[in-house]
Parts: structure tokens; C-alpha cells; sequence
């Protein structure tokens, strides 16, 4: 199912020790100002892990003052070798191979997902990310420019500054070093709220960062709320820029906080619905197997989840019954047991709003084929779900479930099937399936989409820039053009005496 080969994870440590609790800054833990704490819960048992610090507006002060300062021109960062922030970079990478099990279990336990996915997937990625800023720290080259007259001109990529960063649930350690990696790279200073449902592998790789020897200041981590914090940090008028990923509707309060603020620069990767196209020229059993592995994969709550999947109508009825069969075999249950790989929603939010619009889909005429129900009383399961005679005006095929909830939607041919897979607000990402090249050829330059995957899905590393046209977003993250985001471009013009060619 995979496109590349994953490590096959060791036992897990199935209490992992809580280490990290309290607000990162300036590499010291403090208590929040006003003193509070928040739970984080495990979403398998319903049952409180923790008790975290709860930051809040004068938290974010403090934390912009030591990245400010950690910014200051002349300071260790700023006069540190773009080699040795690639070194750092590298560094910690390796303090995250060394303590590999031990996060991929405390992501278990905070976010439900499992273990066998934190381990493979989730850290595999967050590692890879790290190495490939890390290559870049030291590559990244302004121009010299011809420019007409006695001059001599010339590029600088420069940090934009102090970054803020907000991050989802879904997949915390992951989006955590999808933010740092880049940022570091290229010099920037960062203040970075976890989401509050997750805050403890966020904290707990604060302290390998101080340990791989970052100096005090450069990345500060502050865990709390959206209205307090998230808003403190994309109101605050010295913080340069802001990267945001989670929902569409929190993304235009970003956006519009930046344009009440200072226009700090603000990069967003936000919702989708994506289409997930399968042709009647596939080899179907490769084609479910790949199209359950896009929406089920971490219970549906992926950004770029193939939620629209389009079947050509001569196969449709194959791919269904073949489709439900499968979302039935997926193994629902403790997510620290091996063999397990559906575990529960984030929380009772999440679980209850899958839930009704499991209740829409119904009313709206969908066919319910499978699943549907809540598992147990305990915790956020939910039964994987598949509906057939989806059509496109019904809500669960406009909005965004972010669940393990599959649309299985019929087409005819190519010609109106662009046109209804671009019939969305969003813009994440698609899938094509087919063995056709001409085919794939023009689905691909029809897609308004910033991925289009081709016979695979959820493909991604750190090479390959990941981004979303329309209301998923702007900007671009990972890949070459990430790294952009997190640099100024300064012309220096000088006055010589005299040019030649
Ligand atoms: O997201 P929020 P929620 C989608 C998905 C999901 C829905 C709601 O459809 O069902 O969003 O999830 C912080 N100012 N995605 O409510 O609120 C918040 O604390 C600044 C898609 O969890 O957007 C958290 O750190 N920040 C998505 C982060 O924003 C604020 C991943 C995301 O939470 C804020 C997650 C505010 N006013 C949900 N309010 C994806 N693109 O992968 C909240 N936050």
C-alpha cells in the first residue's frame, strides 16, 4: 500500500513517562504567568494523561521578548554558520532516532493514532523533514544580477525574523518539525503553539532542541488555547510572520489578524475535499485498497484525505461492495496493540461532529453501506463508514468530515468529471488511478489542486512542496519552495567606479 518501505516499529512503552509539562522559553520550563493548567486527555480511554501549563497573552509576550532577542543582530543565532544550523538540525534528528519509541508512544497516548503509524509514518516523516532542512541550511544562494548601469548587484536570502506558528492535532510531532525545520534552516527565531488537545510531544522534543545545543530563545513553545494564544501570537505586532495549519474558518482570523496587525507575512494550509478519481481501466482490488488507505489513514482526520471518491460508472458497483468489505476489516481498538490500525477521533467534539454528519448523509438520501456507529462508550471510536449514491450537493460530499467516512461517488466520462471534482471551495490535493497516460495527462492539467497523486496517495517527504490552491490555503510548505517562505529577498545595488562585461 505504501510507496516506500516503513521500519517495522519495536514494542512500545505503553505508559511512556510524562517529562515535559510547563512553557519552553529562552531553553528554560517556566508556569504559565496567570498560573493555570489545562488536561490533555487520552482519546482512547477518555482519561486525563496530564495536567499542562496554560499560556496566555503575557506568556506569548515573554516568549516573543527571548525570540526577539534571540534574533538581535549580533547575537549567537544570527552570527552562527548557516553549516552549524544545519548541524543543529541534524543533530536533533538524531536525538529523535535516538528516543524514537519513546515519542512515537507518547503521540499514542496524547492523539489515539496508532502506535504502529506514529512509529512508521508520523516519526519517519518528522525525521525526514529535519535532514532535508538540514541539507538546505547551507545551499540556500541570493544572485548576482546584471543590472544596467556602474553597479554591482546582488541577492540576500535573508530570515524573515520572528515566526509564529500554529499547529493541528492531527498529526503534532509531524507538524511541529514541518514548522521548526524550515524556519531554523534558514535563521528565523520561532514562538509555536501545539494544539491544545496534543501538547506533549510538541514539549517534549522543546527539551531535545535544547539539548542538540540551540542557543536559549530560539524556538519557544507556548501550549494553550486558539482565542488566547493562537490570537496573541497572530495579533502581536513583532512577530514578522505567521504559519497556520488547521481549519478554513480559524485560517481567515489569521489572515485578517495579520491585516490588523502589522501584515505579518502569513502562510496557510488549511481544509480540503479532496477527489480521488478512479478510471474503469485500474486493477480494481488496487484501486480500493489505495482509495481506502486515502480516507481511512489516521480515522479520516487528514488535510488532503481522499473524502470525494469518483468511480467510473462501469466498475462502480465492484468497487463498492469491494470497498465496504474492506472498511469492515480494518482491526478498531486499543491503539498501543500491534495488530490495531483504526484508532479513536481526537475527542467528543470531533466524534460528534462526524456523527451528524454520518445523520445528514442519511437524511440527504446517501446510501449507508457500512458502519456508522460509535464503538463502545469509552473513547472517540468511531466505525469506519462507507455511503454510496453520494451526489455532489449533499454536504458530506461539499464539506469536510475528517473522519473515517468514505463518499463513494459515480461518473460517467472525463469530460464532466473535471469540472465536478473542482466544484469545491478547497483545493489540497487529488488522486488519479488509471493506467491510461493520456488520460492521467489531462486530469492532471484539470485539477485546480496543489498535489495530484497518480496510482498513489498521501505521498509525501520533505522534497516535494505541499500546499493548497483556493480556500486550502497559501504558500507552499516542505520542498525548496517552503524554505522560500521563510526568507526575505534583499537586493544590495553598490556603486562602482566602472563596469565591464
Ligand atoms: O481546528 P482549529 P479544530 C479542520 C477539520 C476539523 C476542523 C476543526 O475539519 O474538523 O478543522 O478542528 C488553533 N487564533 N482541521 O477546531 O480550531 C488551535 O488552538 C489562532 C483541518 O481543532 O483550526 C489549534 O492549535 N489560533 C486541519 C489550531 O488552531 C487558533 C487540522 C487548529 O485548530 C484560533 C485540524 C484562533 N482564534 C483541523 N482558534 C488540517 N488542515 O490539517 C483555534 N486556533
Amino acid at each position: 500500500r505504501s510507496y516506500v518501505a516503513l521500519p517495522k516499529p519495536p514494542e512500545p512503552f505503553t505508559s511512556p513517562e510524562i517529562r515535559c509539562n510547563k512553557i519552553f522559553i529562552n531553553n528554560e520550563w517556566v508556569n504559565s504567568v496567570s498560573g493555570k493548567t489545562f488536561k490533555t486527555i487520552n482519546p482512547a480511554t477518555g482519561d486525563v494523561i496530564t495536567e499542562v501549563a496554560e499560556g496566555d497573552k503575557a506568556d506569548v509576550e515573554k516568549a516573543v521578548a527571548a525570540a526577539k532577542e534571540a534574533f538581535k543582530f549580533g547575537s549567537p543565532w544570527r552570527r552562527m554558520d548557516a553549516s552549524k544550523r544545519g548541524y543543529l538540525l541534524n543533530k536533533l534528528a538524531d536525538l529523535l532516532e535516538r528516543d524514537r519509541t519513546y515519542i512515537a508512544s507518547l503521540e499514542t497516548l496524547d492523539n489515539g493514532k496508532p502506535y504502529t503509524h506514529s512509529y512508521a509514518f508520523d516519526m519517519e516523516g518528522t525525521i525526514n523533514v529535519l535532514r532535508y532542512c538540514a541539507g538546505w541550511a547551507d545551499k540556500i544562494h541570493g544572485k548576482v544580477i546584471p543590472m544596467d548601469g556602474d553597479v554591482f548587484a546582488y541577492t540576500r536570502h535573508e530570515p524573515v525574523g520572528v515566526c509564529g506558528q500554529i499547529i493541528p492535532w492531527n498529526f503534532p510531532v509531524l507538524m511541529f518539525m514541518w514548522k521548526i525545520a524550515p524556519a531554523l534552516a534558514t535563521g528565523n527565531t520561532v514562538i509555536l503553539k501545539p494544539a491544545e488537545q496534543t501538547p506533549l510531544t510538541a514539549l517534549y522534543c522543546a527539551q531535545l532542541i535544547k539539548e542538540a545545543g540551540f542557543p536559549p530563545g530560539v524556538v519557544n513553545v507556548v501550549p494553550g488555547f486558539g482565542p488566547s494564544v493562537g490570537a496573541a501570537i497572530s495579533h502581536h505586532n513583532e512577530i514578522d510572520k505567521v504559519a497556520f495549519t488547521g481549519s478554513t474558518e480559524v485560517g481567515k482570523l489569521i489572515q485578517q489578524a495579520s491585516g490588523a496587525s502589522n501584515l505579518k507575512r502569513v502562510s496557510l494550509e488549511l481544509g480540503g475535499k479532496s477527489p480521488n478519481i478512479i478510471l474503469d481501466d485500474v486493477n480494481i482490488d488496487f484501486a480500493v485498497e489505495n482509495a481506502h488507505f486515502a480516507i481511512f489513514f489516521n480515522m479520516g482526520q487528514v488535510c488532503c484525505a481522499g473524502s470525494r471518491t469518483f468511480v467510473q460508472e462501469s466498475i462502480y458497483n465492484e468497487f463498492l461492495d469491494k470497498s465496504a468489505t474492506r472498511a469492515t476489516k480494518r482491526v478498531i481498538g486499543n491503539p498501543f496493540d500491534l495488530s490495531v490500525d483504526h484508532g479513536p477521533q481526537i475527542d467528543e467534539i470531533q466524534l460528534k461532529k462526524i456523527q451528524s454528519f454520518v445523520e445528514s448523509g442519511k437524511k440527504e438520501g446517501a446510501t449507508l453501506v457500512t458502519g456508522g456507529s460509535r464503538v463502545g462508550d469509552k473513547g472517540y471510536f468511531i466505525q469506519p463508514t462507507v455511503f454510496a449514491d453520494v451526489k455532489d450537493d449533499m454536504k458530506i460530499a461539499k464539506e469536510e468530515i475528517f473522519g473515517p467516512v468514505q463518499q463513494i461517488i459515480k461518473f460517467k466520462d472525463l469530460d464532466e468529471l473535471i469540472e465536478r471534482a473542482n466544484n469545491t471551495v478547497y483545493g489540497l490535493a487529488s488522486g488519479v488511478f488509471s493506467n491510461d497516460i493520456d488520460k492521467i495527462n489531462y486530469l492532471i492539467q484539470g485539477l485546480r489542486t496543489g498535489v495530484v497523486w497518480v496510482n498513489c496517495y498521501n505521498a509525501m517527504t520533505g522534497q516535494t512542496p505541499f500546499g493548497g490552491y483556493k480556500m486550502s490555503g497559501h504558500g507552499r510548505e516542505l520542498g525548496e519552495y517552503g524554505l522560500q517562505a521563510y526568507t526575505e529577498v534583499k537586493s544590495v545595488i553598490i556603486k562602482v567606479p566602472v563596469k565591464n562585461s
